[in-house]
């Protein structure tokens, strides 16, 4: 252990699948530059989103708190950015602080970014060709492609620093959001033909009439601007969504290629600047996407794809090399186990565990908060207009996941007057790691589901989260 308060740099991109990442066993590219910080530290196997969009995460990474206590429940709820963050705490106990990159928690007074000594963001989604920025001199464009322009700003600022008192940088990109436009150098990287997942043909046999009325399957929903090119004609039906699938992982994987090499640049910069051993670097997402599994591409939906974030970490002055964390975290977690990185005590407001312990005691035995049972999730936007995922909470154990679609919409955004009957859905993640098969409603599952309501319906009352007014509760 030392004295000397960490720098902390946490690098969050936008839509990054875990299973698109080297370290968690991707098959379909390589990123070795996020392979080393995990190899170098800690890569986490089951860090979940506890609302998976960008907006709702970054509010939770930011304030350690859910979506239903920052108020940033969906896409079109802006932050309250006066609230206190992980980030204002630190600048607080001398840390010298910025953000370079997406922020997407709304613009104006009262949303842009605060407790930073420096911000510099884009444009609400921003743009991958020639982006802009908004900082606190105005709005600019910069000329370049974002992932490779952000990264020049964040080594810029970081450049610009004398003496000792710490950092913490914030590099939020917009790779690998849609639309998926790659870099000039990385067109055609990966036109050999990309695997498909397994679950592709996933038929959603058994799944609720909400998932299956989300409208975001490859086969069907992707348009114009994502694909690029014209399908070409002569086609079967199955071979038309394969050929998508194809054309939209190209684009994909070819943006996480940048992302890769930003990493790397990071990298070499602590490297070259003697700060590698004391800072902890970070490699995130603000949450999971499909990547063609059961279909689909985007998120929201509470499946392990979309809900699993990928988490490398790395501090060699605390933390030992080549270690795997299996306990489950989540985004909200991450505020308290940073400020425990640098000894500054978190709000009173802030929830979640702290795991900075899990990763520095020497035995098992060293933190005094015990891991967690299960994570409790919600996804508040119901309809979006576009995808029309279902408002849902749930909850995830290391064996099972129990979802509820709410379903009549009283008083949530996008709410339409049409309402569906409420539906459960419940995975056995042991025996079915796919969720191919819902047990909701299967005997030999009644007690389990029972038991799960319970622990459901407790964890959502100890984040004071209240159940939607149509659940009956468990008996
Ligand atoms: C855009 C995308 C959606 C995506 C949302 C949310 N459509 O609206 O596909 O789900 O962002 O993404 S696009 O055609 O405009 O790209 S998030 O990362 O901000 O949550
Ligand atoms: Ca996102």
């Amino acid at each position: 252990m030392t004295d000397r308060r960490p720098n902390i740099a946490m690098i969050l991109t936008d839509d990054h699948a875990a299973h698109s990442v080297g370290a968690y066993g991707s098959v379909v590219n390589e990123t070795p530059h996020l392979d080393a910080i995990g190899a170098r530290g800690v890569r986490f196997g089951n860090c979940f989103a506890t609302n998976a969009l960008c907006a709702p995460s970054r509010a939770s990474i930011l304030t350690g708190t859910y979506s239903h206590v920052n108020g940033v429940r969906t896409l079109s709820t802006p932050i309250d950015a006066s609230q206190p963050t992980f980030v204002s705490q630190l600048r607080a106990a001398g840390y010298r602080t910025a953000i370079v990159g997406k922020w997407h928690l709304g613009e104006g007074p009262g949303h842009d970014p605060e407790g930073f000594d420096s911000w510099d963001v884009l444009i609400d989604q921003g743009e991958y060709h020639d982006p802009r920025f908004l900082s606190a001199d105005g709005l600019r464009t910069e000329p370049g492609y974002a992932t490779e322009v952000i990264t020049d700003l964040a080594l810029r600022w970081l450049d610009s620093l004398d003496g000792d008192d710490p950092w913490c940088l914030l590099l939020w990109h917009k790779a690998p959001h849609r639309p998926w436009e790659p870099a000039p150098a990385y067109q055609g990287k990966y036109s050999a033909p990309i695997p498909v997942p397994e679950t592709f043909t996933d038929d959603y046999a058994t799944r609720s009439e909400s998932t299956r009325r989300s409208t975001m399957r490859v086969a069907d929903d992707l348009n114009a601007t994502d694909l690029k090119q014209p399908v070409p004609p002569g086609l079967s039906a199955d071979e038309e969504a394969r050929w998508k699938y194809q054309r939209y992982m190209e684009d994909y994987l070819a943006c996480v290629a940048s992302v890769d090499d930003s990493v790397g640049r990071v990298t070499a910069w602590l490297e070259e600047h003697g700060q590698y051993d004391d800072t902890v670097l970070m490699y995130t997402s603000d949450q999971g996407f499909f990547l063609g599994d059961h279909g689909w591409y985007d998120k929201r939906l509470m499946y392990e794809e979309s809900l699993r974030m990928p988490l490398l970490l790395s501090y060699p002055r605390a933390v030992g090399a080549g270690q795997v964390h299996d306990g489950i975290v989540t985004n909200v977690d991450f505020a308290r186990s940073l400020l425990t990185a640098a000894g500054v005590e978190p709000h009173d407001r802030m929830q979640g565990r702290d795991f900075w312990p899990d990763l520095t005691g020497t035995d098992q035995g060293t933190n005094s908060v015990p891991p967690a049972d299960g994570m409790y999730y919600r996804y508040w936007e119901h309809d979006d207009g576009n995808h029309h995922a279902a408002a849902h909470y749930g909850y995830r154990t290391d064996r099972y996941k129990l979802i509820y679609f709410y379903n009549d919409g009283l008083g949530l955004p996008g709410a339409s007057s049409v309402t569906y009957p409420p539906e459960w859905e419940l995975y056995d993640l042991v025996a079915d790691p796919q969720e191919l098969t819902n047990v909701a409603d299967d005997p030999a599952y009644t007690a389990i589901r029972r038991d799960l309501e319970v622990q459901m319906w407790k964890a959502q009352a100890a984040v004071g989260d209240e159940p939607h007014p149509g659940q009956p509760l468990p008996q």
